[in-house]
């Protein structure tokens, strides 16, 4: 490795002779000319190829927007390591398929309703300290406001919960830096009820707000029992950040639509867009979740609306607990420095962003030095009193992230509309770097650039538009995520990664060496719960037992054999297939279908699943292995038999 690395590094200073050593006379040169390479491309080859069998310094997960999934991939290489199943079914990994995954699936039904897609937006891992653990992963769906919570030793979604009261969500998800709670913020205001309101009654009856969802940091288990929502005007809210540190125990939340304006282009009104933004300013939400979560406790400060404890904003006024600062129009990301000191907002109507300094705040607090309230009573802090600066970044100012020098204020910033990543100071408001990218920048990730300990070396920038940048295959365009090295002065930009899969609102890098995974499961778990499985089933215990007209197998995978290989059952019969993988090596998966009827499982070493089904055709219905898993994969077959109980067969002569 170090080997070849130099060679590559003193090849790109120009020696020839290491060239000649390495490669044969002209072998390089003659590559570099047929691809049309110039050396900085070899240098960036040479800091993200990585040879096979190499790892990757940090994992990234990239939300997969509208596949409701999950994407994985490894930095500097950029190879994508696995897609998640999360709010959607995904087949490899039997995710919405068999009866477990089923079951989690159907946690994310709204009133009933099964929902088979899902916008993913925010992933967040849970943090000790600020930091970044490895051991949760938690991500938000906008469109249908629910939250899913994946374990990160398995890389398995064990959780979603649907939000009692947001018809849409967007600020979300945030940890509180112990993981205590997860906030996530409303998006578009609605009635929290389930009812009809017109739209006439904007002010009085749609609501935006926060919900402080309770984490059980140990079990990996959101809580909704213990949740509440803190109830907030009719302003869109939209990302958010929980303060860090010094300003642990208070969260951030952008807002646009300041003017609760409420369309209707169709009656010849101003459209939302022009309707929204003829203020000068919008509303950060600054609320202390802390003593609001003590609050909450108590009945007599909280009202229930379907079933779940909203605290009015009058409760949270009263208590000093929720504050409004205006802000630049039109504003989207709101970052938390490490240390909780700067926060740091950024307008997409405005070429700025905004530092605001969180003693100055609290100070303004402490002396009530108010501008005014809003029409719901929620006093208004003075903007330049609580500002450290602004700087000029660009056009379009959308996230921030902070490299490893960031006590010095180092931080980088997208620009939507100048297609850049801008390298500043969020100390002295200076520009140091500019780097474009191409095209549209949404978020960037930093490498737990969002953290109390960012490590700097990297940042991608999460591009919504590729145009031009990758082989044509027709109108709909991946997104491009480009990987830009940060540790010299001046930003480099190294790769270009497709992403297929979705829009990746944002992403987030941890450190390779925090996670620890399992090779494989306790023999007979339940990968979902984490406990025996009901259907747990060893060598030689293998059975079909019948319940009325319900057929239990109790099977086991192994190479190269699926026990039992027939089945044969009656029309109309509920099958439940039990199956164990009794493998202990690594990476000895199996997969298991039964023909024609839409089931799927993926067994990994040590795992049980359970699909059931209704044998509602007749027939003959082939069952087999569905990863080539040993040489005689194509045996591990078997037959599922299904009888009509009314018809006589006769065997043929
Ligand atoms: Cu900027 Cu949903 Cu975070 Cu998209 S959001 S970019
Ligand atoms: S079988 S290796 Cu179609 Cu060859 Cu899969
Ligand atoms: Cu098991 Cu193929």
């Amino acid at each position: 490795m170090s080997y070849r690395l130099s060679r590559f590094a003193s090849l790109v200073l120009g020696s020839a002779l290491s060239v000649t050593t390495l490669f044969g006379a002209g072998e390089l040169d003659k590559v570099m000319k047929e691809r049309g390479l110039t050396q900085a491309d070899l240098l960036a080859a040479a800091k993200t190829y990585t040879p096979s069998g190499g790892r990757d310094k940090y994992i990234v997960f990239s939300s997969g927007g509208q596949s409701g999934q999950i994407m994985v991939y490894g930095v500097p290489s950029m190879r994508i390591l696995k897609y998640i199943g999360v709010f959607t079914p995904e087949p490899w990994q039997g995710w919405g398929y068999d009866d477990d995954t089923k079951k989690i699936l159907a946690q994310g039904n709204i009133r009933g309703k099964q929902i088979t897609w899902g916008d993913t937006h925010h992933p967040a891992l849970s943090e000790t300290a600020g930091k970044y653990d490895g051991k949760w992963l938690v991500i938000n769906d906008k469109a249908n406001p629910r939250l899913a919570v994946i374990d990160l030793a398995d890389f398995v979604t064990k959780q979603i919960v649907v939000n009692p009261v947001f018809k849409s969500d967007h600020g979300g998800a945030f940890f509180t830096p112990n993981s205590e709670y997860i906030l996530e913020a409303c998006q578009y205001a609605a009635p929290f009820d389930n009812n009809y309101h017109p739209i006439e009654e904007y002010k009085e009856t749609y609501r935006g707000g926060v919900t402080v969802w309770k984490f059980d940091h140990e079990k990996g288990k959101i809580i909704p029992e213990e949740s509440f929502t803190i109830e907030m005007p009719p302003y869109m809210q939209d990302l958010s950040d929980s303060g860090k540190a010094a300003s642990n125990g208070w969260g951030f939340t952008n807002s646009f639509n300041s003017e609760m304006y409420t369309g209707g282009i169709e009656k010849g009104l101003p459209p939302f867009e022009a309707g929204m933004s003829r203020n000068d300013t919008d509303f950060l939400h600054m609320y202390n979740w802390k003593k609001l979560a003590e609050l909450a406790k108590d009945d007599k400060n909280v009202k229930i609306i379907n079933g779940h404890r909203v605290i009015p904003m009058n409760v949270a006024i009263k208590n000093d607990a929720l504050f409004l600062i205006p802000e630049p129009k039109s504003p989207h990301g709101v970052d938390v420095s490490p240390d909780g000191k700067s926060i740091v907002v950024c307008g997409k109507l405005d070429t700025h962003a905004t530092v605001y300094d969180f003693d100055k705040l609290m100070k303004a607090i402490k002396n009530k030095d108010y501008v005014g309230k809003d029409p719901y009573g929620i006093p208004i802090l003075d903007l330049k009193k609580t500002m450290h600066c602004q700087a000029e970044l660009g056009l379009g100012p959308l996230h921030n992230q902070y490299g490893k020098n960031w006590k010095d204020g180092e931080i980088y910033t997208s620009l939507y509309v100048d297609s850049q990543v801008v390298k500043w100071n969020y100390k002295t408001c200076k520009v140091e770097d500019r780097q474009n990218v191409n095209y549209n920048i949404g978020h960037l990730c930093g490498m737990e650039g969002k953290s109390a300990d960012p490590q700097g070396d990297y940042i991608i920038a999460l591009n919504k538009l590729a145009i031009d940048r990758f082989n044509e295959i027709g109108p709909l365009h991946p997104q491009n995520h480009q990987l830009i090295d940060i540790r010299g002065k001046k930003m480099q930009l190294l790769y270009d990664m497709p992403v297929p899969l979705g829009e990746p609102h944002q992403a987030v890098a941890i450190r390779a060496s925090k996670l620890h995974t399992h090779v494989r499961y306790k023999m007979g778990t339940n990968a979902f719960t984490g406990e025996v499985h009901e259907g747990k089933t060893l060598a030689g215990q293998e059975k079909i037992v019948r319940k009325g007209n319900h057929v239990y197998v109790y099977g086991t995978v192994v190479r190269s054999h699926i026990n039992p290989e027939r089945v044969t059952v009656n029309k109309g019969d509920i099958v439940t297939f039990y199956l164990t993988n009794l493998e202990r090596a690594q990476d000895e998966t199996h997969g298991f279908t039964v023909d024609n009827y839409n089931i799927h499982t993926s067994l990994e070493p040590g795992k049980t699943v359970a699909a059931t089904f209704k044998a509602d055709m007749e027939g003959v219905f082939p069952y087999y292995c569905t990863e080539f898993c040993s040489a005689l994969h194509l045996e591990m077959m078997g037959y599922l038999m299904v009888k009509d109980p009314n018809k006589k067969y006769t065997a043929a002569k």
